[in-house]
């Protein structure tokens, strides 16, 4: 499973291996040796050279291998991609053993970087010994399985109904029913407990892995990845986070009181001010947007109603389908009209993101993508629904896969994912060892650089929103529709990888893994469970990047990163009014700017890359703060004279201090 260029790039699970195209490779053995022959008298650059060929040429049958695990979920398709990992991994581990010879040795520069590279090639270092390795394979890809189909199932017989994900993840964007939203969220906590057994092992094969490449353990490898010491990379998360904690301590205090009003004193917070996981309108509380009915500053200031205009859109879809077939009325007819209905809406929604990236210069993505994508969740099967973006062969054929409803969060993950692609498209002339993001926050930036400029107007202009009205009220509208999907997300992009840090150097041990994770979420988000969860809840797996093994600090840095890509195509584009009216849509000057960052890929530094598209070298939260100035303001006056914070052990009266005044 995972993509292969995991680390240092993509979002995905797209790996490699297989196919060899260049002559003098046998084909790879199924387990186990490496198959590659190495010419003698190589040099470190030839090396290089011949690494990026053979790389190239076994990375389109491992990519087949991952897409068809995670778009038809059987043990058939489990089994081919964990065999074509193993083999991925095999050959990674002969390249970086084969790498070893060259230690000291003179060498091109980009020949240096691609070394270093290659080290971080997966985040999921195996172990050397065959028979582990295969164990590896075979744990990762069951548990993606797991997550992908996990199901939540109550009642017996007739009366059983079992609830995906998707169904109970709606519960939480529209009901506001109390224990309708504990029951669904406890629900699909419950598809996570499983996999405890199987995350400890993996935990101890990864690190083996890791150790076998010189790391301390997997956490300092994922670190690795930054152009800076894994200390350094850490040190610099901590200083983003200082910049912005001020800005979520405020939204965080709004948030409770609003809840509160909503749910009642007693039910709003659970103990220490905290805010209930079940009540946030998303399973991981990473993303408040749905709890716009709860939290819109002013009702009449213009309706930011994204979510309502696409319903529409699917309903008009639906309707032009029932008119098509006005004999369907069977309830399997009716599915599968739904079902169309959804795929036309999710192309419309797709075709309105690419138009944003072409009308900046970029190309139309290519009839490929149109064939083989995953827009919709499939009738007759179990998908991974988690949305990613893949390179399938680094020459074109790029998909998305996604499981598209008619709602706003789907519709600003399709700019996201839309990012990922371009990213590819632009960089698929460097040598494969270079085709990443500079680092893998810059991947996970682009698209969300994008959704900063999905303005009010830009949103008018497509026909999702009325007409915006020019007030101080309107722009806190607008100021609090994006906080609540940015700065409600920074704390959980920091506290996932601070929770597998603590995991990979042993810091957290198997029997508290879930006490560590809960003791994280109320330190960083404030948030805490409404229920006791005990070890006998699994509750990180509940999250697809830990059974998926996606790192998640590149999306803290994204949050970070994305405020000042926007700026600078907003300075580009020749734009002078403030930071957060900006739109650069349509303005070619910031779309060539941007696409010379995507061409440069991670053949450079980051700190060099970011210079070049902003004048500055280090990742810096002003611009966030910057960005939400007028929010920030309003805020305190809303919170002045509430206590605000939280404490994380759970006790309201120790820590209560009032807001006003407050940073
Ligand atoms: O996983 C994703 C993308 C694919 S790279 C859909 N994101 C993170 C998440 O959903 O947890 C985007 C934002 C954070
Ligand atoms: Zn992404």
């Amino acid at each position: 499973m995972k993509p292969l260029r995991a680390l240092l790039a993509l979002s995905i699970t797209a790996a490699v291996i297989g196919v060899v195209g260049c002559k003098k490779e046998p084909s790879p053995p199924t387990t186990g040796t490496a198959p590659t022959t190495v010419p003698q008298g190589e040099t470190a650059d030839q090396f290089i050279a011949r690494v990026n060929a053979e790389y190239k040429a076994m990375y389109p049958e491992m990519s087949s291998a991952q897409w068809l695990s995670n778009t038809y979920i059987n043990d058939d398709s489990a089994m081919i991609a964990a065999k074509s990992n193993e083999r991925w991994l095999t050959q990674l581990n002969s390249w970086i053993e084969q790498s070893k010879r060259f230690e000291g040795q003179p060498m091109s520069p980009d020949t240096a970087r691609s070394i270093q590279l290659l080290k971080l090639l997966t985040a999921m270092p195996a172990p050397k010994d065959p028979a582990k390795l295969a164990e590896l394979t075979r744990i990762a890809t069951k548990m993606d399985g797991m997550y992908g189909s996990g199901k939540y199932c109550t009642g017996e017989g007739d009366a059983k109904n079992c609830r995906q994900l998707g169904d109970l993840e709606d519960v939480l964007r529209s009901s506001r029913d109390y224990d309708a939203q504990l029951d669904a969220w406890q629900g699909w906590h419950t598809i996570a407990q499983p996999m405890r057994k199987d995350y400890t092992r993996f935990v101890e094969l990864v690190n083996e892995g890791a150790r076998d490449m010189g790391y301390a353990d997997t956490g300092e490898m994922w670190r690795s990845g930054y152009d800076m010491s894994p200390a350094e990379i850490a040190a610099e998360t901590d200083r983003l986070w200082g910049q912005v904690k001020p800005l979520y301590e405020q939204l965080h205090c709004y948030t409770r009181t609003k809840l509160e009003a909503t749910y009642g004193a007693d039910k709003g917070h659970v103990a220490g001010n905290m805010l209930p996981a079940h009540l946030m309108g998303n399973m991981w509380q990473q993303d408040w947007g749905n709890l716009w009915d709860v939290l819109a500053p002013y009702k009449n200031a213009g309706s930011l109603d994204v979510n309502g205009a696409l319903a529409a859109q699917y309903q008009q879809q639906f309707d032009a389908q029932m008119a098509k077939n006005p004999d369907s009325r069977e309830p399997e007819q009716q599915a599968q009209l739904e079902v169309d209905a959804q795929l036309a809406t999710a192309r419309q929604m797709t075709e309105r993101a690419q138009d944003f990236y072409v009308s900046l210069g970029m190309p139309k993505l290519p009839e490929t993508y149109w064939s083989k994508t995953q827009f919709v969740k499939p009738r007759d099967r179990d998908v991974v629904c988690h949305a990613s973006a893949w390179d399938m062969n680094m020459a074109g054929d790029v998909r998305t896969k996604m499981c598209i409803k008619p709602n706003e969060e789907d519709f600003t993950t399709i700019y996201h994912e839309l990012g990922h692609v371009y990213y590819y498209m632009a960089y698929n002339k460097q040598p494969p060892l270079f085709q990443g993001g500079a680092h893998d926050g810059f991947h996970e930036a682009i698209g969300d650089t994008i959704v900063l400029a999905m303005t009010p107007k830009y949103l008018q202009s497509i026909g999702l929103v009325g007409d915006q009205q020019q007030s101080n009220e309107a722009l806190i509208n607008a100021q609090m529709r994006m906080a609540l999907a940015k700065v409600s997300f920074l704390p959980f992009g920091l506290m996932i990888d601070r929770w597998r840090w603590g995991v990979f150097d042993g810091s957290i041990k198997p029997g508290d893994y879930n006490k560590a994770w809960w003791d994280l979420k109320a330190k960083y988000q404030g948030v805490a469970p409404a229920t006791a969860r005990g070890e006998e809840f699994f509750d990180a797996g509940a999250k697809y990047h830990v059974p998926g093994n996606t790192p998640y600090t590149r999306y803290f840095l994204s949050h970070v990163l994305q405020f000042q890509f926007y700026k600078a195509l907003c300075d580009a584009s020749g734009y002078k009014g403030p930071l957060y009216e900006c739109s650069f849509y349509g303005n070619k000057e910031a779309g060539a700017k941007f696409q010379a960052m995507l061409s440069k890929g991670q053949s450079q530094p980051w700190q060099k890359t970011l210079k070049e598209l902003t004048g500055g070298e280090k990742m810096d939260a002003s611009a966030v703060l910057e960005y939400f100035a007028p929010l920030q303001t309003w805020l305190k006056q809303q919170n002045e004279g509430k206590t605000c914070g939280w404490q994380p052990d759970g006790k309201i009266a120790a820590a209560a201090k009032p807001a006003a005044g407050k940073g």
